[in-house]
């Protein structure tokens, strides 16, 4: 064993393999891992530090406890198993008595029970991937949008009955616990969400799949709505703690930012590079266990919370600046304080920028020591035993970092750090808008980080080379391909950085995939046609229909059996039963009973009072001008205007629900929320319109919220202009639950009318390629004088009847609306809209046959279940191969 010093003072360990010296430890460490096979290649070191002041490191060699203490007593998980643990927290660890009414104590002393019985699970399947020597894969991203873990702790570990059960003896109810729970919103929207499923799916496969992410302090703002103007709270979701998250500092990391590159000569007289004077950071990690579907995996997500480091302060403190050290120490914790609320990218930012360094260092040296703890420095296995999926370019950092790490740290040359990057590293792509396209000032980035802006110039000058090659003398090209856009202010493109760095580049959807193809890289698709590849994203059916939908998850394991919730395609077999008149009953039932607790909510949080039996239709989703709210208003109000002339014919009582947030400098679609506000306002307080319309906006929609909106939607809205949307997940949770979509043909909507069929889905709009050539002569002004019902819509927004006393407050929305150059071509789908609102009003009507469409909705999502999706990736980009802990 040897222990290094790297260059700016971070200690590394490893065991050269096969000395004598490193029999030594091994027999010495024996009883430090898991116990069993020596010869196998067991991580003994998993707990000691590598890059942690020398002197913790010691304090974390001094002894050398035995097997004893890593193997506590099975726990038992029946009722009265969790009852005595209940007890014990609550009284002896928590220290409160039966005068303490605070709802959060016995919650906690629940989960700490829970969480119990996830930890010899947890080490069962680290050491099940230790033992197997299992190829590994790590999902790195800045946003992990996991909701709350309570019920699905249960859920997965089998024991909500007990659980139950449990509570009930001690006069608690279970559904309080999980509803006093706060969501971890550590996300934005869908690709939050997303990567949250996927760490699900990947537990319920047995996949060998880590999570990396940051601990932000403060998640997802609290949307309030005062005055029909959105009102951005913090979200100090840590406020009471958080008990699900196991602190790490042993395994803290070092992050280096500022300072400058030195370069010299090693021992051998070989070039190289390092990075000094810089400012430091810790990363410390925060696990959370990720269980799998009742299968006894629970995998690792590990976030990253930013802290000062310890000499850091102290050159200050000796100095005499007391304010400057403590001010410091606050600029580095920062780095982790906040959430970008954009679902947009926030150009040019440093703190943003600082947050995406962060997570791809701590995470790679994290995964590096991992290897180093059982290979050496032998890099030779790595590529083939190691796997990054970047979501999106966020943590794009990533390749020049891993390049940094291989050559500066482990003394790797060029080419083989570089084939190693190439072989790891897979991207996936989460938008085609170019607005939403990362890029970095080159100035900024080389300031921060001016090590990885050589390595990026290194690179950008051996991939232009390539092109050159390729392409002799076609200087157009050099210019769209560099990884640099030259300008007054140069930017560095993390997307052509993060698509020349990996093996593998990915859209989301089929027609996503095809469009960046055709379009947003097409250049190099030219180049590396066999990089590409679409991945269809998912929701995991665990979280949105077994625990969000109980009383249909009842009915389906009536009718087919249990086990689907983890083969998710046998739904099929519910199609069967669409003609059943008996088992249409029960679906509608439960519908209805969803459609009451929804109703329940929105009454609680809007003061607005719904009709279960009145037509649900929803749209969810965060406020974007391309996701078209503002066509879902016009419709609204084109009803509204119908209603107010006694004009009814055809319309079914509806209910209409819009949520979501707007990101807080968005001006336009805070706008639309005000308007959504005012909208709602008139109708309901109309009292004849408002017997056949309501309508509210739902304010701060979140996971949790998500969880009961789904089960209680009939229409689902997904009506973005084609070829924007790059997938949506909203459309699929609703689906599940049994809502027909109206939707244009954009994103996964295109592949959820494959599965249901033009009868069970309500189609309208232009397509992307016509989009794309309406653009030349579109002229809304035209359209709006050709339509009286929209000329009606628009003369009542104008006429301010929506804004009485706020003159001009939906100018801006007008004046979008009748642009010939708006983007989103909200006034050409209108026509379409409605129609096909219309369709979906009189298929309502008939509750027989909606109901059948509702049942197919259903028996048809199987092919949106995450399992789906991650046995996709896992077939085409990780090739992970299962490992059962329980030895199977
Ligand atoms: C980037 C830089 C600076 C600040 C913020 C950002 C940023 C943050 C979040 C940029 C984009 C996002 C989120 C994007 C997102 O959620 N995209 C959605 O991803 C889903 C999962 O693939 C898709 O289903 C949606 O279609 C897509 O909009």
């Amino acid at each position: 064993m040897a222990v290094f010093e790297n260059r700016s003072g971070a200690y590394f360990l490893y065991v050269s393999s096969g000395s004598a010296e490193n029999r030594h430890l091994q027999a010495a460490m024996a009883s430090f891992g898991s116990g069993s096979d020596q010869s196998s290649n067991k991580r003994w070191d998993r707990d000691m530090e590598s890059s942690v002041p020398a002197k913790r490191l010691k304090q974390l060699l001094t002894s050398q406890p035995t097997e004893e203490l890593f193997t506590p007593a099975p726990l038992g998980m029946a009722a009265d198993d969790l009852v005595a643990d209940i007890r014990r927290y609550y009284g002896n660890f928590l220290g409160r008595d039966r005068y303490c009414r605070a709802a959060h104590y016995p919650y906690q002393a629940l989960v700490m029970a829970v969480r119990d019985r996830l930890m010899a699970r947890w080490r069962r399947t680290n050491n099940a991937y230790d033992e197997h020597d299992s190829r590994q894969a790590y999902y790195l991203s800045l946003e992990f949008l996991m909701g709350r873990t309570l019920n699905n702790a249960l859920m997965n570990l089998g024991l909500e009955d007990a659980a139950g059960a449990a509570l009930r003896r001690l006069g608690l109810d279970i559904e309080e616990m999980i509803d006093t729970e706060h969501d971890a919103g550590l996300g934005n929207g869908g690709l939050g969400r997303l990567a949250a499923c996927f760490l699900d799916s990947c537990a319920t496969l047995q996949l060998p799949v880590t999570g990396y992410g940051i601990r932000y302090e403060f998640g997802m703002f609290r949307q309030e709505i005062d005055e029909c103007h959105q009102v951005e709270e913090p979200d100090h979701w840590l406020r009471d703690g958080n008990p699900w998250e196991l602190e790490r500092p042993e395994r803290t990391r070092r992050v280096h930012f500022y300072g400058r590159t030195e370069y010299h000569h090693d021992a051998n007289g070989r070039a190289r590079a390092r990075w000094v004077d810089t400012h430091d950071v810790l990363a410390v990690p925060f696990d959370m266990a990720i269980p799998g579907y009742h299968n006894d995996t629970v995998n690792l997500l590990r976030l990253w919370k930013a802290a000062a480091t310890d000499e850091f302060d102290l050159g200050e403190f000796n100095s005499g600046a007391y304010p400057e050290s403590v001010a410091s120490k606050n600029a580095a914790e920062n780095i982790t304080m906040v959430l970008y609320p954009n679902d947009a990218s926030e150009n040019g930012k440093e703190l943003r920028l600082r947050q995406q360094y962060f997570l791809a260092s701590a995470s790679l040296q994290d995964a590096l020591h991992r290897w180093t703890a059982v290979h050496g420095p032998d890099f030779s296995d790595f590529a083939s035993k190691n796997c990054f999926q970047l979501n999106d370019t966020h943590p794009s950092c990533a390749v020049p970092e891993l390049m940094r790490l291989l050559m500066d740290v482990y003394d790797l040359e060029w080419d083989q750090a570089w084939d190693i990057t190439r072989r790891t590293m897979a991207y996936t792509n989460h938008t085609l808008l170019p607005e939403a396209l990362e890029k970095w000032p080159t100035r900024l980035f080389g300031r921060l980080l001016p090590r990885l802006l050589d390595i990026v110039y290194e690179i950008n000058h051996r991939f232009l080379t390539e092109v050159a090659t390729r392409w002799p003398h076609d200087h157009d090209r050099l210019a769209r391909m560099s990884l640099i856009e030259e300008g007054a202010e140069p930017h560095l493109r993390m997307a052509y950085l993060a698509i020349v760095g990996s093996f593998s580049v990915n859209g989301v959807a089929e027609l996503h995939s095809r469009l960046l193809h055709q379009g947003l890289f097409r250049d190099f698709y030219e180049l590396w046609p066999e990089k590409f590849n679409n991945k269809t994203n998912g929701v995991t059916p665990r979280r949105w229909l077994v625990s969000a939908n109980p009383g249909l998850t009842g009915l389906i394991d009536r009718t087919i059996g249990d086990g689907w919730a983890v083969k998710l395609d046998r739904l099929r077999q519910l199609a069967d039963f669409a003609g059943d008149a008996n088992f249409r009953d029960e679906w509608r039932a439960i519908k209805r009973a969803n459609k009451e607790r929804l109703a329940a909510m929105v009454l609680e949080d809007c003061a607005v009072t719904l009709d279960p039996d009145s037509l649900f239709d929803v749209q969810v989703k965060r406020i974007h001008e391309y996701k078209r709210q503002l066509l879902n208003l016009l419709h609204v109000i084109h009803l509204y205007a119908r209603l107010k002339d006694g004009d009814d014919w055809g319309l079914a009582p509806r209910s209409v629900l819009i949520g979501g947030k707007a990101a807080p400098g968005y001006f336009m679609a805070k706008r639309i929320i005000t308007l959504a506000c005012k909208v709602a306002d008139r109708i309901n307080g109309d009292d004849r319109v408002a017997e056949r319309l309501r309508m509210a906006f739902l304010p701060n929609y979140r996971v949790s919220a998500m969880e009961v909106i789904a089960p209680g939607t009939d229409l689902s809205e997904q009506i973005s202009t084609a070829g924007k949307e790059a997938s949506g997940t909203g459309n699929m949770k609703f689906m599940m639950n049994g809502a027909v979509t109206i939707g244009t043909l954009d994103g996964a909507n295109i592949e959820i009318l494959e599965e249901v069929g033009a009868d069970n889905f309500f189609l309208f709009g232009l397509t992307a390629a016509q989009v794309d050539s309406t653009r030349h002569h579109y002229d809304p002004n035209a359209i709006i004088a050709g339509d009286p019902d929209l000329a009606r819509v628009m003369a009542l927004l104008e006429s301010g009847h929506f804004n009485h006393g706020e003159p001009g407050l939906f100018d801006p929305i007008v004046h979008a609306i009748r642009s010939p150059s708006d983007p989103w071509l909200v006034a050409a789908d209108f026509r379409a809209f409605v129609t096909a609102q219309e369709r979906a009003a009189r298929a309502f009507a008939e509750p027989q046959r909606w109901t059948a469409m509702s049942i197919i909705n259903t028996a048809r999502s199987g092919r949106f279940s995450t399992d789906r999706t991650i046995g996709d990736y896992n077939a085409d980009i990780w090739k992970l191969t299962p490992v059962d802990p329980r030895g199977a």
